[in-house]
């Protein structure tokens, strides 16, 4: 419900695509990141998924590239306060990846992590179910390095902190672990519309 798209930069409390304490970044695009931008080109990126899983597996760019290609239009929230309204990804739905590895009935949390170090954990429901993706594309074009190029992971139904740039793998646990910023006071699952910002909320 984007009814006031013309008015950008104005707070939209009556939107309802607005989770509470959030305001609209119109065209803006903040960059976020604790790490310096790495000089990381696609035929050094890969993709592992290990773990409580049958099969640990690795993806390169192109083995990825072979995967169904699936995408997320819709809106993003960060917990420093911005959300952006009908953005576009595109890359690959992470059951897809999930499936060939196959998690263990024990796993219920993730540790996602990046090629730079950085790691966010998340429920295993949060990834499932159509609602996590591996992208490698914003608005039909490459993703740009500082937003997480080659590709980054999308879980956009949670705070954007969980949506971790430059992705290197997931390891699927049998019990939550705190990541980067969940160590530093930050909700272990982040849930915008609950106003999940730091842990106790
Ligand atoms: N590797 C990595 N991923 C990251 C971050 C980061 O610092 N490093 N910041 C997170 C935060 S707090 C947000 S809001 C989004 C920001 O993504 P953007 O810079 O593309 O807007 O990336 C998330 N993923
Ligand atoms: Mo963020």
């Amino acid at each position: 419900m984007h009814v006031t798209r013309g008015f950008t930069g104005r707070p939209r409390v009556l939107d309802p695509g607005l989770p509470p304490g959030q305001y609209d970044a119109g065209d803006d695009w903040p960059v976020l990141s604790a790490e310096v931008t790495p000089d990381l080109a696609p035929a050094d990126w890969s993709f592992r998924v290990d773990g409580l899983v049958a099969e640990p597996h690795t993806w390169d760019w192109e083995a990825a590239h072979a995967l169904p290609a699936s995408g997320y239009e819709g809106d993003i929230h960060c917990v420093t306060g911005w959300s952006k309204f009908g953005v576009r990804f595109g890359g690959v739905s992470l059951d897809c990846f999930l499936a060939l590895v196959r998690p263990h009935v024990s796993a219920t949390h993730a540790v996602a992590y990046s090629h730079t170090g950085y790691s966010t954990n998340l429920p295993l429901a949060d990834l499932t179910g159509g609602r996590a993706w591996i992208t490698w594309e914003y608005d039909g074009t490459p993703l740009a390095p500082e937003h997480g190029g080659p590709a980054r992971l999308v879980v956009p139904h949670l705070y954007f902190w969980k949506s971790a740039k430059w992705i290197a793998g997931l390891t699927l646990l049998d019990h939550d672990e705190p990541g980067f910023w969940e160590g530093n006071g930050y909700h272990a699952r982040g849930n915008p519309w609950e106003e999940q910002r730091y842990s106790g909320d």
